[in-house]
């Protein structure tokens, strides 16, 4: 028996590409993707590094909504966050060195220490804030399967189903989309729900979901997906 009640809910589908989706809400998880301060916020470490947070900032309200919808519905949502722990003993040194920035993962930045747990940049945004009951994954890498406990977690709630969000489309979004897809899960991305700092970066990230007939799945928007909600 699984420890967590699911709600009883209708199957629907939802349109997207490379063909609809055949949405189970009580078996979909909404998995929000690192909308961390130091990604999105203007004065973090996402913009020291130069990269335009505008790219970003524009996925926060589509997944308000979503998020909203979700749990109005009583559907679970699960967040991540990617970091580290202030002692760095999981910083493996190639991630550390990588770039060969003056400013690097454990360094001072314009928010704390950059991408360490419990630092004020490394915590999730207001706008999308987890409530109590909402799972956070802390995630050392970009995939938010490895060395986290988010697939247990799916299992011990019967989740066959993801709605991926968040950032960035080609990075951690699509990492996660791929480790999710390997795990056996069907996975949904809608595509103003996820961000990059680099347009072209944005359309191929997503092209390269939905590919080859959703060789790792599917995309949609989150208009979709909200009314199938409703
Ligand atoms: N969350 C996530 O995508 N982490 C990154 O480091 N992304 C970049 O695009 N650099």
């Amino acid at each position: 028996m699984s420890a967590i009640a699911m709600p009883e809910t209708k199957p629907t589908t939802i349109a997207a590409e490379p063909y609809e989706f055949e949405f189970e809400p009580g078996h979909c998880a909404l998995l929000i993707i690192d909308m961390q301060r130091d990604f999105l916020e203007p004065g973090g470490f996402g913009e020291m590094l130069g990269n335009d947070v505008s790219q970003l900032r524009r996925t926060i309200e589509p997944n308000k909504a979503l998020l909203s919808a979700w749990r109005a519905a009583g559907l679970t949502v699960i967040h991540t966050r990617e970091g580290h722990r202030p002692d760095l003993a999981d910083l493996p040194p190639a991630k550390k060195v990588r770039g060969k920035s003056a400013t690097t993962i454990g360094d001072e930045g314009p928010m704390g220490r950059i991408l360490i747990r419990g630092e004020a940049g490394h915590d999730i945004i207001p706008e999308l804030y987890p409530q109590p009951g909402e799972p956070v994954i802390d995630k050392p890498g970009k995939g938010a399967f490895f060395a986290t406990d988010l697939h247990a977690i799916l299992q011990n709630r019967g989740i066959t189903q993801l709605v991926v969000t968040g950032v960035t489309t080609e990075v951690c979004v699509n990492t996660t989309v791929r480790e999710a897809n390997d795990r056996g899960y069907n996975c949904l991305v809608p595509s103003d729900c996820v961000g990059s700092y680099f347009p072209e970066f944005q359309e191929m990230g997503l092209k390269m979901i939905k590919a080859q007939g959703g060789i790792f799945g599917w995309v949609s928007t989150s208009g979709a997906v909200l009314e199938a909600i409703a």
